[in-house]
């Protein structure tokens, strides 16, 4: 065992959704999914020795009983209980503002790849995604950098590094929290939406086009993809009972927006997750357009992402 280990692990944005478990206990989802790992907002995580019995610090606090036991359970996966009793974990998520966006699955990513470096349990890639996705299923495809595939048969792997220099830019619309969680609406959408069978087909065939548009650098049918993954991920959880409707007016008018570019010849393509936001797929050309747009619909909490390499050791000792 290590004396001290510091990890740090970039915030992903799904291209093509992961939407739906096959098997809820190993995370198994019922599709691939397609994302893109970005610089600026990310978790840094340090797992050090403590006299104090174990602790969890999340940004600067104190976490709760249950938070701290959902972090313990999760490193049993690289040590044994009673080598958990003198550990503490300290967590930050980090980005320019007091981020809507922070995610679990930076924190994962960079509390499994500490945890594997800290605890000398030195697992292959390929296990340690299959730990790691017990946390959060997305949090696998935060090991990863540019542009990463996580496949149905459990395999990660970055498919292009550079992601073309693609730009995300995170619309922020809301600092509270959402009412349900992602994992609760996924569950809820796979077993009662009557889409739910055509957006396994579609995502399948969705991330074989996406795979080859990236092969052949074919930029405008990756954001087309981007766009109609996002789209399709939601129409089949406002089909679910009881649905769930993540979008507001707000989202929409800069979804409308952003698609308005598009007919002006702009690259920039928005994307939602299990939330209210908006992120926009763009480039360095068309970035001020999308800008001007946010700002026009008064979006006041704007992130622009870079592509990002995957979760590494910053420190160790
Ligand atoms: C994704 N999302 O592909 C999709 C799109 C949100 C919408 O993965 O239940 O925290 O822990 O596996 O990974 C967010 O859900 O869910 C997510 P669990 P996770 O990014």
């Amino acid at each position: 065992m290590k004396h001290i280990v510091t990890a740090k692990a970039p915030v992903n944005i799904a291209l093509i959704k992961y939407w739906g478990k096959e098997d809820e206990a190993k995370v198994i989802p019922y599709t691939g999914s397609l994302s893109l790992s970005v610089s600026e907002l990310y978790t840094v995580t340090t797992i050090k020795h403590s006299s104090h019995g174990f602790s969890f610090t999340l940004n600067g606090k104190k976490a709760s009983k249950a938070d701290a036991l959902k972090i313990k359970k999760f490193l049993s996966h690289f040590a044994q209980e009673h080598e958990l009793e003198d550990i503490s974990v300290i967590s930050e998520n980090t980005g320019p503002t007091a981020s809507g966006a922070a995610s679990s699955a930076s924190g994962f990513a960079a509390l499994a790849k500490a945890a594997n470096t800290f605890f000398e349990t030195n697992f292959e890639n390929e296990i340690l995604a299959s730990i790691t996705r017990l946390g959060s299923g997305s949090a696998c495809r935060s090991l990863f950098g540019g542009l990463v595939v996580w496949e149905k048969t459990g395999e990660v792997y970055t498919i292009r590094e550079d992601g073309f220099d693609f730009i995300m830019v995170f619309a922020l619309l809301t600092h509270q929290r959402k009412s349900i969680s992602s994992k609760q609406a996924m569950k809820n959408t796979v077993s009662t939406s009557p889409y739910y069978e055509a957006w396994v087909s579609k995502t399948t065939q969705d991330l074989i086009a996406m795979k080859h548009a990236i092969h052949v650098e074919d930029l405008r049918t990756i954001g087309e993809l981007t766009q109609s993954s996002a789209l399709a991920m939601h129409a089949s959880m406002l089909s679910a009972t009881p649905p769930t409707l993540f979008l507001t007016h707000h989202s929409l008018e800069i979804i409308h927006g952003i698609m308005d570019l598009q007919r002006h010849g702009e690259f920039a393509y928005p994307t939602m997750d299990a939330g209210m936001h908006v992120k926009i797929l763009t480039n360095a050309q068309s970035l001020p357009k999308v800008l001007e747009t946010l700002d026009a619909f008064k979006v006041k909490d704007i992130i622009v992402t870079h592509p990002e390499k995957g979760a590494h050791i910053l420190y160790e000792e």
